[in-house]
């Protein structure tokens, strides 16, 4: 018998009191398809940011992420309409718009819709002409933390808001909000922001391997313009770049210690070890309070970035307790890291991976296989860089591991703008991601089932089927590394 979805799946509210806002993480594939198969996902920092400051200022708020409980999508709206709260929510991502929507159209008359996220910025007048988005009283582009509180206080006008849009009734066009004097609500000071109330998120801080983690933000916006990514620059003009003070990142570091026992972090933004200047400045802040006596962490990074930095910097990261750098290697072609964008060489990434490894700091390497224009040749030579770095770093105390995806088009990225101006596609095509199940491929691959969709578009020589053919392999390798070291 199938179970009734109660509304304990809402995270962080208090369930004594009427509901004003559920912030809702959509669920990446329709659950009631083909169960989840993974059980661990990042957890949703955005949208507890917002929950976190509409709690400071006095609303009852939850956070349900759908992707984090595996939920099938009829149960979504069943708990949504049961909890029946003014507002819901949605975090828009290209990928999970369609179930957004879908969610959307059946919720209760009397709930009103806002959603933000990326895909809120990259389409909006296409949400807001979506008749399933009919009740969406506000579309918030950008960082949406004051705004959402504003929101959700009946007083207040979104008239007054700027970056919030909505469907004008009467000119039945989308308009835009704001009034002179309103730009703070567009890049909120992150420093005097609370820090993110944990009872929004589903899993975190998390147990591993018996140390306690929790995810944080140390930073907002990247310089960087790469091809495909949806935090590129020139898709997100609107974002002023920003990194909290050391200070206040130690200082939530020590609390999620002293409160919850946590002892390892791992910063989830873009580019956290993304500049010299501030690399610097952490790195000498977190010496003075001795973070790697009693913590390890782990970040985000780019290579041409950390291939500038004198050994000296690397060996006191290392004192500092980092453990592991997220690098976007993305391709073994110099071709190919030249036409996306990238702004580094294959040479710099074997010397950035052994300069890490070699300090006992593990490297993972994102890569893409399919990107646009992608040859024969350049997708051997990303195979053949993944297998160098393995085989580099075998001797060295730190560890390489490698994650593989296909290459999806997101709305708003140079990638996506090139690809249209070819004429070839239309906007639907390029959005139609449906999940690809590889789970017969084995464990390595059901681990990751969630991150396996495509627009089933072959963009440059190699097929489909020799691009999954590649992907599950190297995944295959790596799993089998991991689970036999
Ligand atoms: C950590 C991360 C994840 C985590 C957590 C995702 C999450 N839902 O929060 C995990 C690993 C689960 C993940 C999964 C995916 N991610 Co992701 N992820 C990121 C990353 C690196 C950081 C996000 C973050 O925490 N930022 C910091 C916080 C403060 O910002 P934020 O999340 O954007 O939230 C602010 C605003 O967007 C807005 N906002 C957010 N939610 C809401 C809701 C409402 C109602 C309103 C009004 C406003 C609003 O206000 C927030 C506070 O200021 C970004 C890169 C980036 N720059 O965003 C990619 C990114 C957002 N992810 C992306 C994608 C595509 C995905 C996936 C679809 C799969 C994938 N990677 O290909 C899945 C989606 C699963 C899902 N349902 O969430 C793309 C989005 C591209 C696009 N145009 O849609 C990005 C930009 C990276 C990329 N590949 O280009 N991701
Ligand atoms: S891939 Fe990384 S460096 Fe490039 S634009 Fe995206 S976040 Fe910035």
């Amino acid at each position: 018998m199938q179970k009734t979805p109660t509304p304990d799946l809402l995270q962080g509210h208090d369930p004594a009191h009427t509901l004003d806002a559920v912030f809702v993480n959509a669920p990446l594939r329709d659950y009631a398809d083909r169960p989840r198969v993974n059980d661990y996902t990042l957890p949703t920092l955005g949208m507890a940011y917002i929950a976190t400051v509409a709690r400071a200022a006095g609303f009852n708020v939850a956070v349900l992420d759908a992707e984090a409980h595996g939920l099938p999508v009829s149960d979504v709206v069943t708990v949504l309409n049961t909890a029946a709260p003014r507002w819901v929510g949605f975090n828009l991502l290209a990928p999970t718009y369609r179930i957004s929507a879908h969610i959307a159209d059946r919720l209760d008359h009397a709930i009103k819709v806002m959603a933000g996220g990326h895909q809120a910025k990259a389409m909006p007048t296409q949400i807001l002409t979506d008749p399933r988005m009919r009740r969406c009283h506000a579309l918030v582009l950008g960082e949406a933390e004051t705004r959402v509180a504003a929101l959700l206080d009946d007083h207040r006008r979104r008239t007054e808001l700027p970056g919030v849009m909505w469907m004008d009734p009467v000119l039945h066009r989308p308009v835009t909000g704001g009034v002179p004097g309103s730009g703070h609500h567009l890049a909120p000071d992150i420093d005097a922001l609370p820090f993110v109330d944990r009872r929004f998120l589903a899993q975190d801080p998390y147990t591993s391997a018996g140390r306690v983690e929790a995810n944080m933000v140390g930073a907002r916006g990247c310089p960087y313009d790469c091809s495909f990514c949806g935090a590129a620059v020139s898709a997100n003009p609107d974002i002023t770049i920003r990194t909290r003070t050391p200070d206040n990142i130690i200082e939530e570091m020590t609390r999620l210690w002293q409160q919850q026992g946590v002892t390892a972090f791992r910063f989830v933004d873009d580019l956290f070890l993304g500049a010299r200047r501030i690399i610097d400045q952490m790195a000498r802040a977190f010496t003075a309070a001795g973070i790697g006596s009693w913590a390890v962490w782990d970040a985000t990074g780019r290579i041409n970035v950390l291939h500038r930095l004198p050994d000296t910097t690397l060996d006191q990261l290392a004192d500092n307790g980092l453990r592991e750098v997220a690098l976007g290697i993305e391709s073994g072609s110099e071709r190919i890291l030249a036409h996306i964008d990238k702004r580094i060489t294959p040479a710099m990434v074997r010397s950035v991976v052994r300069r890490l490894t070699e300090r006992g700091i593990g490297v993972k390497g994102y890569f893409i296989l399919g990107l646009p224009t992608e040859t024969h040749a350049d997708l051997a030579q990303t195979v053949d860089l993944v297998h160098r770095l393995w085989d580099l770093t075998d001797p060295l105390p730190g560890r390489f591991r490698a994650s593989v995806f296909e290459f999806r088009p997101y709305p708003g990225t140079p990638e996506w703008d090139r690809l249209m101006a070819t004429g070839r596609y239309s906007p639907e095509q390029l959005m139609d991601y449906t999940a690809v199940d590889l789970t017969d491929a084995g464990e390595a691959m059901r681990s990751r089932d969630e991150f396996n969709f495509s627009v089933n578009l072959q963009f440059g020589e190699p097929t489909l089927p020799q691009i999954r053919a590649a992907l599950v392999d190297l995944t295959h390798q790596q799993h089998t590394r991991e689970t036999t070291s």
